[in-house]
């Protein structure tokens, strides 16, 4: 009977390492025991770093404990999110305007936070919208989406939304080349004839508020990645390409030509200078601009009509093109601002290039050649080393602040730890599985915590139980303190992950905002005191200003709404306690609950199409009472006489 056991359990372990993977073998159960203790925070504990992780095709921004691997919120950016009500409230609305008119969703890449001296200041978060071109900007004091930018002459807003080491510029270069100004043409006059639109906009330094300074019309290639310059090379930006075979159809072959493709090293500081001094040409526009106003807790949206246009041919010395072999994915610059790493993604090697040889190179004008009026420098003369990884697709790369650079291999599913200078291969660890993007918190600035990295997987497989034909990502947590990483963590991810930011925890926590001050509301219908509530009838819309507080609505009782009246319900919420929200919702609205902040107001707007007697409820339970927190609505024909009228308590 033992000996029969025994020979099920090998045989069922067989099939495991079988099923598994030859990758599987050294992870499964690999671990130390210290591992455990490493991610693990205990009850009542906090982590030590936040993470912004993109959530791709989600629209949102999920952010994360690190090392718990604990989510602790997603912030909805380009997405209707019924569990805030952000894109339903009529506040938030605006934020989803753009040129083609309401856009309730994108795909949202490439989290950068704001800068200060080339250090992290932890006052907003920036991410780019891929489909219909757009750069959010992100509050971190309250986690809210603040600013929504739409970007004109752009198609696949991919190389952005990277920001320059004072946050001086947040930078959106576009994917796909089209015609600028957009125009019917036959697709296969593309090649010449297309633009790649490289977008600088400018950061208010105070207020955080965009604005589009200029936008260099570059070569139609694709424009992948990019990344600042900083230290020595601040002022200079950098944006990977491929397709410089300017390919319109079957670019899985097309695309794949050329040995080497570029990168572009954009001065932006000179164009800067260009512009301010009058340089560029005027081109009619159309694009939305969104601003949330925190006191009044409204976005507005502004059609913009114009945009400030470079040729880059006009500005001597301003942009260069370093040969990077096979099409180069990821565009990553070094703490010190000296090294710039092509990650070229058909190919076994990183190329890293030296930016004092790229100085030397300019000055000695050794040029080989030109790109549609764009000096081309030699490989060789910019060319600081390469990496013989022995890895497979090398797609990003992160800094520990050590000398030490990640870099992730997509078709190997490996993080590589090479050092910087030296170019040798120091450690690499396998990752679960076909890994995109890597973080480590501040590896995008100049001074990163060199404590963990993050790796973002692409596919899940057989990581988790299985969750039908789909499964969220997985990423896995390295401890990268030692000389050898340590994969000490495995948690899924929302949404497709396309990079991610993180920082301290008390980068945040000291600024993060508690309440709204109900003192400082300035919605045009807040209900600021408690006996301030009323109905207004306005042919047949009707205003109810609404008040919460545990745990009650004023008023509770509301008669006179007719069939065909359309009711917007404002309603501000009293507490001013933090993390006391209260919900709305009455039946048959068709849009979301919405849910208020304490002292913020949010509207709600619902048109009854049946006569009777509706009941509303908070949605949050907010008190031992909350189950008591309703009213009732009473709606009469659309043409009775019922008086309009409100009441709490009678
Ligand atoms: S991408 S997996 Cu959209 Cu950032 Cu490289
Ligand atoms: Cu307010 Cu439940």
């Amino acid at each position: 009977m033992k000996i029969h056991n025994h020979l099920i359990l090998t045989f069922g372990t067989a099939l495991m390492l079988f099923s598994c993977g030859q990758q599987n073998q050294n992870s499964n159960g690999a671990l130390s025991s210290s591992a455990a203790e490493k991610v693990y925070v205990a009850p009542g504990e906090q982590d030590e770093f936040y993470a912004f992780l993109s959530g791709g095709y989600s629209g949102n921004l999920t952010v994360y404990g690190l090392p718990s691997g604990r989510m602790f919120k997603e912030i909805p950016v380009f997405s209707q999110f019924p569990t805030s009500g952000y894109g339903y409230s009529e506040e938030t609305v605006p934020m989803l305007n753009t040129s083609h008119g309401f856009v309730p969703w994108d795909d949202l890449h490439h989290p950068d936070i704001s800068q200060t001296n080339g250090e992290l200041d932890g006052r907003w978060i920036f991410v780019n919208g891929n489909n219909t071109p757009r750069v959010a900007r992100v509050d971190l004091s309250t986690f809210e989406t603040a600013e929504i930018i739409e970007v004109p002459n752009s198609a696949g807003n991919h190389s952005s939304s990277f920001i320059t080491e004072n946050t001086e510029y947040v930078v959106a270069g576009t994917r796909f080349s089209v015609p600028v100004p957009q125009r019917d043409m036959p697709i296969n006059e593309y090649k010449g004839n297309f633009k790649g639109a490289l977008t600088f906009i400018s950061v208010d330094p105070e207020h955080g508020h965009m604005a589009i300074k200029f936008q260099l019309l570059m070569p139609g290639f694709n424009y992948d990645l990019s990344h600042p310059g900083r230290g020595k090379s601040h002022g200079w930006f950098f944006f990977t390409t491929y397709n410089t075979e300017e390919a319109n159809s079957l670019l899985e072959v097309n695309a794949s030509q050329n040995d080497k493709d570029f990168i572009a090293a954009i001065n932006w500081k000179k164009i800067e200078e260009y512009v301010n001094n009058g340089g560029g040409t005027k081109m009619p526009a159309h694009y939305a601009h969104n601003v949330y106003d925190e006191h009044s807790h409204t976005g507005t949206s502004t059609m913009r009509k114009e945009v400030l246009t470079v040729d880059p041919t006009k500005v001597p010395g301003a942009v260069y093109f370093l040969p990077t072999p096979k099409s180069p994915h990821g565009c990553d610059v070094d703490p010190t601002g000296q090294y710039i790493i092509g990650n070229g993604k058909l190919s076994a090697d990183l190329t890293v290039h030296s930016f004092d040889k790229m100085i030397a190179a300019i000055e000695g004008k050794k040029f080989d050649g030109e790109a549609y009026g764009i000096p081309i420098l030699k490989f060789e003369d910019v060319l600081a080393g390469q990496v013989k990884s022995g890895g497979l697709g090398p797609l990003h790369t992160e800094f520990d602040g050590e000398g030490n650079a990640y870099t992730t291999f997509f078709i190997s599913s490996e993080v590589v730890k090479w050092q910087l200078g030296t170019w040798e291969v120091l450690d690499r660890k396998p990752t679960y599985y076909s890994v995109g993007h890597l973080m480590i918190p501040g590896g995008n600035s100049r001074k990163p915590f060199g404590k963990y990295v993050v790796a973002m997987n692409k596919i899940t497989k057989d990581r988790y139980l299985p969750t039908g034909p789909e499964m969220e990502h997985s990423a896995q947590l390295y401890d990268i303190s030692g000389d050898k990483m340590e994969l000490i963590y495995d948690f899924p991810t929302h949404g497709e992950p396309h990079y991610a930011a993180g920082c301290p925890a008390e980068l945040l926590t000291t600024n993060s905002k508690k309440i709204y001050r109900l003192d400082e509301n300035r919605h045009p219908y807040a209900v600021t005191t408690a006996d301030g509530s009323k109905v207004i009838r306005d042919g047949n819309e009707v205003h109810v200003y609404m008040s919460t507080i545990r745990s009650h609505f004023t008023p509770d009782n509301i008669e006179g709404i007719k069939v065909g009246d359309k009711v917007y319900f404002h309603i501000t919420n009293h507490e001013q306690d933090f993390d006391v929200p209260h919900g709305f919702a009455i039946l048959g609205q068709n849009s979301s609950e919405l849910l208020v902040m304490p002292g913020q107001t949010k509207t709600s707007v619902w048109e009854p199409n049946e006569v009777g007697v509706w009941p509303f409820y908070c949605t949050d339970f907010c008190s031992a009472l909350h189950q008591e927190m309703q009213g009732y609505v009473r709606v009469s024909p659309a043409n009775s006489n019922v008086e309009l009228k409100w009441s709490l308590g009678e």
